[in-house]
């Protein structure tokens, strides 16, 4: 028997005789690579199918077979008290996001007789990882107990140990696994070697969220370059600034203060020549109540002509800076920068005299940063939409109408020629903050990084 739930974006479909549930949704088959997932799929489309025939109304989606794919990995038995534990434990994870590089960030719930008796994440490269940290918190409880890890535990040893010996060790007897590990070193091994210890490994637990939350650690390992947010706050017409250029403030504190979030995300941040110059911003990380972190500040100046006095050449530990200019920039300049502790980085110009930004993402993927903040202005983020290099996107809108045909959008550069060419986000999430609204979105399709 069959039971079938719709929600906003979702089909759930549960099968009752095993428990198995699947969730449905419009997605392209030809993005699903990993057979367990067809092989499910098929199941669902065999449903489906004969579903619509007794109740054709019920799923008004067209030719629901070619349309329809499963939700991640989800044709596993999880109930919501596995999810309960594994959304605690993505909480968890959230605290060191922004703090691992190069490592991912990881969170651990340890549960026995449905309390949670242990509790940990990964804090910062090269201390104990997620696992680790909770089966200390447990002590001697964690034997018998279950554990719920929004990463694959690790087998090898890095600068740490493998948790898999610390999770067998503990006398854990149940693993539920978020996301496999895209580390070529791990990929599998982790969960193989428990089961072929006795454990019950179960993998998939929320495993969307699982992987969305390390996508920056899953592009960078899988392809050396970094996973790139872009950041625009604009009027409900997409102005970011009036036809005088008078920008100040479009979007309220609320919305703003995000944006603080969206720093603690990333390794580095990025903004153009016009911005660094018209708002003379610091470009730093500060939030209340989170410890401070180094967030690289990156400047497009293509024939470096800022001047020496912006904020965001007072350079400190954690407030690096890197100005990226091309090949014909004047010496002199660049060498008072650097008297200054500022790194001037020259590379190869596009046609149009810019700093090529795919040659500068290789240069940071390089470099080791995994993510980056783009915050503007228009022109950069047209370069990176016209470049198909954005990742991940939060459009801001302030409910207030700028209009003028002079009134620059948020997005500038070449744009589309035809609206069926633009790029598009899915897992499209809404968030208000006061009267303003952030939507935001994934461009790039996760499974590539994990296949
Ligand atoms: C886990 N739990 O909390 C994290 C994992 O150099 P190391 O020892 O810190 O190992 C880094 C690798 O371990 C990293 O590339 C990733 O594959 C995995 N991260 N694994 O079991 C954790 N942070
Ligand atoms: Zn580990």
């Amino acid at each position: 028997m069959f039971e079938l739930a719709l929600d906003y974006q979702y089909a759930t479909i549960k099968d009752s005789l095993n428990g198995a549930l699947f969730q449905v949704c419009p997605l392209d088959y030809k993005f699903i690579t990993k057979e367990h997932e067809k092989t499910a799929l098929k199941r669902v489309f065999y449903f489906i199918d004969a579903f619509l025939l007794f109740n054709n109304n019920a799923l008004n989606l067209g030719k629901v077979p070619t349309f329809l794919a499963i939700n991640k990995m989800s044709a596993i038995p999880f109930d919501k008290t596995d999810r309960k534990f594994m959304s605690m434990a993505l909480g968890l994870a959230r605290k060191g996001l922004g703090y691992t590089t190069p490592n991912p960030a990881v969170g651990a719930v340890i549960v026995k007789d449905g309390k949670v008796i242990g509790r940990g994440w990964h804090k910062r490269a090269g201390t104990a990882h997620a696992e680790v940290n909770a089966i200390r918190d447990a002590g001697s409880e964690a034997k018998g107990a279950d554990i719920y890890v929004t990463l694959e535990p690790c087998n090898h040893t890095g600068r740490t140990p493998p948790c898999t010996r610390a999770v067998l060790e503990a006398g854990i007897k149940r693993v539920v696994i978020g996301a496999m590990d895209p580390n070529p070193k791990v990929k599998g091994g982790g969960a193989q070697f428990l089961r072929k210890k006795g454990l019950q490994v179960e993998t998939g637990c929320l495993e969307g969220e699982c992987m969305r939350l390390i996508a920056p650690f899953a592009k960078h390992m899988r392809t050396a370059l970094p996973w790139v947010r872009l950041k625009a706050a604009s009027s409900l017409d997409g102005r970011v600034a009036s036809r005088t250029g008078h920008s100040k403030w479009i979007t309220n504190e609320q919305a703003r203060g995000f944006g603080q979030e969206l720093r603690q995300w990333s390794d580095a941040i990025l903004v153009g020549k016009n911005t660094a110059l018209k708002d003379d911003p610091s470009l730093t990380f500060r939030k209340r109540g989170r410890p401070s972190k180094k967030l690289l500040r990156v400047i497009l100046d293509s024939r470096l002509s800022l001047p020496l006095e912006l904020k965001v050449f007072e350079v400190s530990g954690e407030a690096p800076t890197l100005v990226v200019t091309t090949l014909d920039a004047p010496k002199e300049k660049s060498r008072a920068l650097e008297e200054r502790g500022v790194q001037v980085v020259k590379l190869p110009a596009s046609p149009e005299g810019q700093v090529d930004v795919r040659e500068l993402m290789k240069f940071l993927g390089a470099s080791g940063i995994q993510s980056v903040l783009v915050e503007g202005g228009a022109h950069v983020h047209g370069s990176f939409w016209d470049k198909g290099l954005v990742d991940e996107a939060f459009f801001f809108f302030a409910p207030i109408v700028i209009g003028g045909k002079e009134a620059p959008s948020s997005v500038l550069g070449q744009g589309v020629e035809k609206v069926s060419q633009a790029p598009r986000l899915h897992e499209v999430k809404c968030r208000w903050f006061g009267d303003n609204v952030l939507l935001s979105g994934l461009v790039s399709n996760l499974e590539r990084f994990w296949s």
